[in-house]
């Protein structure tokens, strides 16, 4: 699972991305900080299944504390992206080739208007931040277009020989992470299924990029820096304005706050709770600064960087955890429950003995859900935290 940061310059892409993953990088008020990608593991939270065996489990990677499982997850966060990239404009979009197999990508926005569509710091509440919406979309859609650009002459002589267009758009975006079923699905929408590529118009490819866009990079917005004045109010504005879009309020700066006050041992603080405690005497700088943290938390239930990510894999990818159940849940080196893996919604048994091994989806036998004890078959669905051991035939 790649997650990509995305958004123009100075939004706070970096600091999401060390809020997250605590790989400190560098951050700053002027544009274009970040020009070389950064990429690092962070984790989404998973309800562990330990409490349902009255165990604690030991993961491989990740933890988990109190039942609460931290399931790894990578994150990259590339540079600002401004109006007219496509055009060359700042560091054009070029390097939004880092972000092709990311399979979500959540936009930065600044909440609180204190930068410009160039990431240029201006007056907090001067700038609506709901302009960077729509254009991060149409230079990703630019993006994408500048791609099928580059081949259209050699996917035009190709379709002379007869190939089919989801065929060779399919081979055109594999690199994406598009699969031949979504190709399929765009084509049918925008009619195009059998429109010579020669005939095709500017419009017509320009489309047919929006809708691959649409689906194969989806877009989650994090309305960052709501620990500023106006990040209330255009909070509220971002979710009314684009309904059609997952809108989550954060604070990448509260996040790394509270995260360095936690290891310095002042609080008790676990990524994605709501608000923490205060366990140390602090001095009187550290109280202000955590009685900020409180307000910030108290208004938005948390920072929001670690609903972010859980959002974006759960709520809007609609990914499930899967335990794998062999060995009475324990490995060779004593761990209990050591991993979870992230699957698609429509996993089945056979799938995820792929996943596991190949040797082990080659000689599946059946499948035991541990929880039920039941055996299944193959085709049986997967559930968000079953518990699988899948049973097979050495080689
Ligand atoms: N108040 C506040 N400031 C923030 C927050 N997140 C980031 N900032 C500030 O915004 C500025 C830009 O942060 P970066 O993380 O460097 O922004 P970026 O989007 O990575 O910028 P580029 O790499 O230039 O594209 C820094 O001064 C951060 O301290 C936040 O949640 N609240
Ligand atoms: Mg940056």
């Amino acid at each position: 699972m790649l997650i990509g940061i995305v958004g123009k310059p100075s939004t706070g892409k970096s600091t999401f991305f060390m809020a997250a993953t605590s790989v400190p990088v560098e951050r700053s008020p002027r544009p274009f900080t970040t020009i070389k990608p950064n990429r690092a593991v962070a984790y989404v939270e998973v309800e562990c299944v330990d409490k349902e065996f009255n165990k604690q489990c030991n993961p491989r990677s990740g933890f988990c504390v109190n039942a609460r499982r931290f399931v790894p997850v990578e994150l990259l966060d590339v540079a600002g992206l401004v109006p007219g990239a496509h055009e060359g404009k700042g560091l054009g979009n070029k390097f939004l080739d880092d972000l092709r197999q990311a399979d979500v990508l959540v936009h930065i926005v600044d909440a609180s208007g204190s930068t410009n569509e160039m990431g240029e710091k201006v007056p907090v509440g001067s700038y609506d931040p709901c302009n960077d919406v729509r254009f991060l979309e149409q230079e990703l859609d630019y993006w994408i277009k500048g791609i099928l650009d580059n081949n259209w002459g050699k996917l035009v002589r190709e379709a002379k020989l007869s190939k089919k267009n989801e065929d060779m758009l399919t081979t055109q975006f594999s690199g994406l992470g598009m699969t031949k079923d979504v190709i399929v699905k765009v084509l049918k929408e925008s009619k195009l299924e059998d429109k010579n590529l020669a005939d095709w118009t500017e419009e017509e490819r320009l489309g047919v990029c929006k809708k691959i866009r649409h689906i194969g990079k989806p877009i989650i917005i994090a309305a960052n820096k709501c620990d500023l004045s106006t990040g209330w109010d255009n909070y509220q504005k971002l979710k009314k304005t684009f309904p059609e879009y997952v809108v989550i309020a954060c604070s990448a700066e509260a996040e790394i706050t509270l995260k360095g006050a936690a290891k310095a041992n002042f609080i008790d603080y676990i990524p994605g709770d709501r608000t923490f405690t205060i366990k140390a005497e602090l001095n009187p700088e550290q109280k202000k600064a955590m009685d900020i943290m409180k307000l910030v938390c108290d208004k938005y239930d948390g920072t929001g960087v670690q609903k972010c990510l859980n959002a974006a894999v759960f709520d809007f990818l609609h990914y499930i955890a899967i335990f794998p159940g062999g060995g009475n849940l324990i490995d060779s080196q004593g761990r209990l429950l050591p991993d979870c893996f992230l699957m698609p919604q429509t996993t089945r048994a056979i799938d995820f003995a792929f996943k596991l091994h190949s040797d082990i989806g080659n000689g599946f036998i059946k499948a035991i859900d541990y929880k039920t004890k039941q055996a299944v078959g193959k085709e049986h669905l997967l559930h968000h935290r079953d518990v699988i051991e899948i049973v097979f035939k050495k080689p």
